[in-house]
């Protein structure tokens, strides 16, 4: 029998390739080296600085999967799921700025986008040059976005585009935006758009006191007959699967990104269980403290052995979305569920910013409901396996 590693006890590490393990190292580097120290006061402040989209872009983590001719490195899934784990076991936040960037706007352009759109956009995502954001939601469609309202209009030289989105990752500080809107000259389909800052009747406005991923900005997007030319609308795709597309591979990113974020938790109670003492011993000796730390250590082995399933699948192009929904669904509810424990078990400290738990665990609670709350996803995995919508 071989030896046990507490902290990766179905050892993960021996999983991946040499180059899987270089990337999530330098991606721990960094994260550890340059995002850490900054945290706690960009959270509290609930400040975003634009140069850690620089400094990703420097150092390889955006649109990771995107080949080398527009920019990425050519990577595949697991390597960005494992980036995803090292970015968020800082902040849940820093991996959204990373992950919107990589999946939600680099992807998109990539996979529907025409070769001038990839040419002129994904470079300059892939340096971090321009931030970008993904409006999908908006105030009255979130969980149900084919209801949405925002529209497409045709015009002489292309479209004008009315509509509001809402809770938009990146949307104030954003160069480049990705929209959805119902186009009436594709018989009301759902299409994507490439807009600009600056574009006459664009706006982004920030969207002020959030409670939860404070790191990260957040804004409306507000499109007030923007007036776009043909080459804006992303021609190689329509219909709800364009964006969904999109939100698979966020999705899978989040599952791990989630799980970074768990161990962040667990660590930090057990190193504050070895050091506390209470009634002359370690709280760590206690029954209750290590009960609290195996369901940790099993929950986070369980699902990061989960993440690196789906990613495979992902490689290989054989990961259909349900799997994805599980690992979402199942690793965002068990990290908050880690982190509330984790508050608890480092008792009054836990609700000071010094200690990071609390940070984490107000993060989670937006992490289980963006890209498809909780709920919904067990709605589209109660639908495959009993061939019954229940959304409605
Ligand atoms: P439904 O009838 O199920 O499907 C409509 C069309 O879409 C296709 N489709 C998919 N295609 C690819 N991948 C998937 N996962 C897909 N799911 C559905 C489907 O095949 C169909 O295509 P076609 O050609 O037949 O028309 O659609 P529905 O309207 O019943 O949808 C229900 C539901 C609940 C599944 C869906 O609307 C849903 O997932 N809702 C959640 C919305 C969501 O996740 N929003 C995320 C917004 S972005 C975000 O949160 C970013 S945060 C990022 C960060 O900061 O990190
Ligand atoms: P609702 O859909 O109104 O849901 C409210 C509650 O009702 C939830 O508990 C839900 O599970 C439940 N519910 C909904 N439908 C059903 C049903 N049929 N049966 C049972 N229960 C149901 N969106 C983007 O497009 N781009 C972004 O970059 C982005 N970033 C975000 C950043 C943050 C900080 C936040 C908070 C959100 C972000 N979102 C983004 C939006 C996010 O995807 C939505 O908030 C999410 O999809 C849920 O939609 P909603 O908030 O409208 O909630």
């Amino acid at each position: 029998l071989g030896g046990f590693d507490w902290e990766d006890p179905f050892r993960l590490a021996d999983q991946l390739s040499e180059d899987e393990r270089m990337i999530a190292d330098a991606a721990r580097a960094y994260a550890q080296e340059k995002l850490q120290p900054r945290v706690t006061a960009a959270f509290q402040n609930e400040v975003t600085d634009p140069e850690i989209f620089r400094e990703m872009g420097e150092m390889g983590l955006l649109g990771t999967t995107i080949p080398e001719a527009y920019g990425g490195i050519g990577a595949g899934y697991v390597a960005y799921g494992l980036v995803a784990r090292e970015v968020e076991r800082v902040d849940s936040g820093y991996r959204s700025m990373m992950s919107v960037q990589s999946s939600l706007v680099m992807y998109p352009i990539y996979a529907y986008g025409s070769e001038e759109q990839r040419m002129k956009y994904l470079p300059k995502l892939a340096s971090g040059e321009w931030i970008g954001c993904f409006g999908l939601t908006e105030p009255d469609a979130g969980s149900d976005p084919a209801s949405m309202k925002t529209r497409a209009v045709k015009t002489e030289g292309g479209y004008k585009l009315t509509g509001t989105k809402m809770w938009i990752s990146n949307a104030p500080i954003a160069d480049v935006f990705v929209v959805w809107a119902k186009s009436d000259a594709h018989d009301g389909k759902i299409r994507g758009f490439v807009l600009e800052k600056g574009m006459k009747g664009l706006s982004a406005p920030k969207i002020e006191n959030k409670m939860s991923l404070r790191a990260s900005i957040t804004g409306e997007i507000v499109m007030d007959g923007v007036e776009v030319g043909e080459e804006a609308l992303l021609p190689h795709v329509s219909g709800l699967k364009g964006p969904f597309g999109c939100l698979n591979r966020a999705r899978y990113g989040i599952s791990w990104g989630a799980m970074g974020a768990a161990e962040c938790c667990w660590h930090a109670a057990r190193q504050y269980g070895l050091d506390r003492k209470q009634f002359n011993r370690p709280l760590a000796q206690t029954q209750l403290f290590q009960l609290k730390l195996a369901n940790m250590q099993t929950e986070i082995a369980l699902g990061l052995q989960a993440s690196l399933r789906v990613g495979r699948l992902m490689d290989e192009a054989k990961a259909a979305p349900e799997m994805i929904s599980i690992i979402k669904r199942n690793n965002c509810g068990k990290a908050l569920e880690i982190a509330r424990h984790a508050r608890d078990m480092h008792g009054g400290n836990g609700i000071s910013l010094e200690f990071q738990v609390i940070r984490h665990m107000v993060n989670l609670e937006t992490v289980n409901t963006y890209e498809g709350t909780h709920d919904v996803h067990a709605l589209i995995l109660g639908r495959a396996q009993t061939g019954l919508q229940a959304f409605f």
